[in-house]
Formats: C-alpha cells, sequence, structure tokens
C-alpha cells in the first residue's frame, strides 16, 4: 500500500525508511526518510473526515493567500503528487498526503516552561492575526459543528441511551458532573444565539503538539491543519487553555497532578494578545477566561461520549481509556473554575501591557 503511495511522489519504495511518527489521535502519521530529505506521510481519518478534498482545497486557498500577502510565512501544506494532486488515493477509503518534514522541528506533548506556552499561543494568534482580511466564509467546513457545544451536549444524551449498564454505571459520576456544569452550555447557547462574536479562520485544535518547534523552544509553525475553518477564537484559547495549563495532560490518571500553572496563564495571555490583541472585539476579551471552561467542558464530554458509545471515535489503549480522559478533564474543569478569580486579575495585567484596542466593535 506504501509503496503504490510512494511512488506517486516519484519516491522509491525501498530507498525509504518508514516509521510510525508523534501522538496524534486521529491521523496516522509516519515519517519518511528517502531521498536524503525527510517527510511526513499521514493517512487520513476517512471515518472522521468524509471530505478530505475539502480539507486540500482549503489549504490550497490559504496556501495562494499566504503566498500573495506574507510569503515569509512558513505555511505547512502538503506535497503535490507527480501528476499534481494533493491527496493520493491508493484503494477505496484509503487518502493520504505528503508533507515536508520541517528540519530541526519538534513536539512536546507537555508544557515544561513558560516560553513554550508564549510561542504556541502566539503562532496560534498569528495565524488568525494574518487571516483578519482573508473571507473565513470561502473555507469549507471540514467537521460540520465540530466545537457546537450544544450538539455536543445532545449526543451525549443520545449516547446515555446505550443500553450496556456496565458503562452507564461506571460514568454515573461524569454524568452527573456533565448536569452541575449546565451553566456553561447556557452561557455557550446565548453568546452564539445572538452571534455576539465574529466568526474568524480558527484552527479548532490548538493542543500543543501542532506547534513545531527549534531547539531553542522558538515556535516555527503550527500543523494538523484539517479542522482550519471559520470558528469561534473561543475554540483556539480554550483548548490553549485546556492543554498547556496543567503540567500533567488528558492522558494522565493520576488525576491530582492537575493543576492550574498562573505563570503558564499569564504566557498564554501574552502570546496570544501580542498577535490578537488589538483585533478582539470587547465582547470577546470579556469571554477570554470563559474560553477555557467551554472547550475543558466540551472535550470532558466528547471523551465520555465515545466511551458511551462503547469508543468507536478517539484511539483507545485500555478499555476505560476514554472515561479515565473524561475524569481528568472534569478534575481539570473543577480546577480551572476554582481558579477563575485570579486568572481574570492576571489576564487583566496582561492586557494593560497591549497597546490600545483600536477595531473594537
Ligand atoms: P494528528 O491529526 O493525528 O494529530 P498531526 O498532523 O498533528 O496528526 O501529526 C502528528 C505529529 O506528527 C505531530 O504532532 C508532529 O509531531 C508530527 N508532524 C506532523 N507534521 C509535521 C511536519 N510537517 N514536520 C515535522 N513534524 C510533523
Ligand atoms: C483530536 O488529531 P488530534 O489528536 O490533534 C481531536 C481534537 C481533540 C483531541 C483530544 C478531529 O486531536 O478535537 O481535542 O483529539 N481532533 C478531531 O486530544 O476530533
Ligand atoms: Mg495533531
Amino acid at each position: 500500500m506504501f509503496d503504490q503511495v510512494l511512488y506517486s511522489y516519484g519516491l522509491n519504495p525501498s530507498d525509504c525508511n518508514i516509521q510510525p511518527f508523534g501522538s496524534g489521535l486521529i491521523n496516522h502519521t509516519l515519517k519518511v526518510s528517502g531521498n536524503g530529505q525527510d517527510y511526513i506521510l499521514q493517512q487520513i481519518n476517512g471515518n472522521v473526515f468524509k471530505s478530505p478534498d475539502d480539507i486540500a482545497d482549503n489549504l490550497a486557498l490559504l496556501q495562494v493567500f499566504f503566498k500573495n500577502t506574507r510569503p515569509d510565512y512558513l505555511f505547512v501544506a502538503p506535497l503535490p503528487t507527480l501528476s499534481g494532486t494533493f491527496l493520493v488515493k491508493p484503494a477505496s477509503g484509503m487518502v493520504f498526503r505528503l508533507f515536508p518534514f520541517i528540519k530541526g522541528s519538534h513536539t512536546v506533548d507537555y508544557i515544561s516552561e513558560e516560553k513554550q506556552a508564549f510561542e504556541a499561543a502566539k503562532q496560534f494568534g498569528k495565524f488568525t492575526h494574518l487571516l483578519k482580511d482573508f473571507d473565513a466564509e470561502k473555507l469549507k467546513c471540514t467537521l460540520t459543528d465540530f466545537h457546537n457545544l450544544k450538539l455536543r451536549f445532545e449526543q451525549f444524551k443520545t449516547a446515555c441511551t446505550n443500553p450496556d449498564i456496565i458503562r452507564l454505571d461506571s460514568a454515573a459520576a461524569e454524568i452527573k458532573a456533565v448536569y452541575e456544569h449546565y451553566n456553561i452550555l447556557q452561557t455557550y447557547n446565548q453568546l452564539t444565539y445572538h452571534h455576539e462574536i465574529p466568526l474568524r479562520v480558527i484552527h479548532h485544535d490548538t493542543k500543543i503538539n501542532n506547534v513545531l518547534f527549534d531547539d531553542q523552544q522558538n515556535g516555527l509553525c503550527i500543523i494538523d491543519l484539517d479542522t482550519v475553518m471559520p470558528g469561534y477564537f473561543l475554540s483556539d484559547v480554550g483548548d490553549m487553555m485546556r492543554t498547556y495549563l496543567s503540567p500533567s495532560n488528558e492522558e494522565d490518571t493520576d488525576y491530582d497532578k492537575l493543576h492550574i500553572r498562573e505563570n503558564i496563564f499569564t504566557a498564554i495571555c501574552k502570546g496570544y494578545l501580542s498577535e490578537m490583541g488589538n483585533i478582539l472585539t470587547k465582547t470577546e476579551q470579556h469571554y477570554f477566561i470563559f474560553s477555557g471552561k467551554l472547550m475543558i467542558y466540551m472535550q470532558a464530554i466528547r471523551f465520555l461520549t465515545d466511551f458511551l458509545n462503547n469508543d468507536i471515535y478517539y484511539e483507545i489503549k485500555y478499555p476505560d481509556h476514554n472515561l479515565s480522559r473524561s475524569k481528568n478533564q472534569f478534575k481539570l474543569l473543577n480546577e480551572y473554575v476554582k481558579a477563575e478569580e485570579k486568572l481574570q486579575q492576571l489576564l487583566h495585567n496582561s492586557q494593560d501591557k497591549i497597546p490600545t484596542v483600536s477595531n473594537n466593535s
């Protein structure tokens, strides 16, 4: 299978070394070394992305935009095959693409120093900033309702009708927790129903391992662009709060290790606002901290829903993996809510250092 794919790019499989790479949960990623070059070969998860052509079209549009407006911006686009396509479909339902492996880059799964948080947040902020004048509506929606909390809540309720009593019983505490935090859904509904915040070009998966760093921990660029589509800033800032603030991540089953690092919060604010501080509207700024609650809650619900659906979406490594991830996210949510007042002060201090907001609505 790989042979046919590699030939499409003019690579000779017998000259290539292929190794599984990274820790993503959705696509299947391999590092290919051959021709004296390194590449990332990725099989797109067809269960999740029903229309990989839409992803390729979006990336092509963005690539042209950056080429015309900011040719210095490192936009990691798929490489063309010998026949000029950006996807290879070797068999029904299988879709591959090849990226250049960015030289000297690495990813991290945990944030160990402030600089990483600042750099990553700056990279994601820069992306939306540079695309401020790009018409977001031109992008195809690659995952409908991806971060629609209302829909995630409905999916959760449907999953609760699973007749598997053992799963329902073991998740009883988490099912209860979904209702305990219902106010997050109410705020989200009010904010989006009244269109109180604008649609922008949003990455939608700002996990720390979607940023490439150099060996000095400078951010080089962002990757994993499959979910780039119109959305709310809440998704990107919120997912950074979700994945950068705690020293342990969603995989950790020692929930006592989860806590909010204030210095990392400040680094996220400074990094993101250094690019977006003058662009976010007053309403967006008002909901900056709320974004973290939204995204942690949504992820807790998504893992729980997948557990109740017998693990059909996320890759799991042991039977209760999705339930553990959901427990982890609810613990993180509680820690975040406890820290909220302090975070508000820290945000205020970071905002003071940003030049006057000029284009608020
Ligand atoms: P997934 O959707 O499964 O998360 P990603 O696109 O994030 O897949 O890729 C998985 C991992 O592969 C990344 O976290 C990163 O470590 C590595 N990676 C992906 N693309 C590149 C690239 N162009 N250069 C270097 N490393 C990359
Ligand atoms: C998935 O692809 P990856 O591993 O970066 C998921 C995100 C979740 C994340 C949780 C398309 O991201 O939405 O937040 O797992 N991506 C998709 O780890 O569902
Ligand atoms: Mg990824």
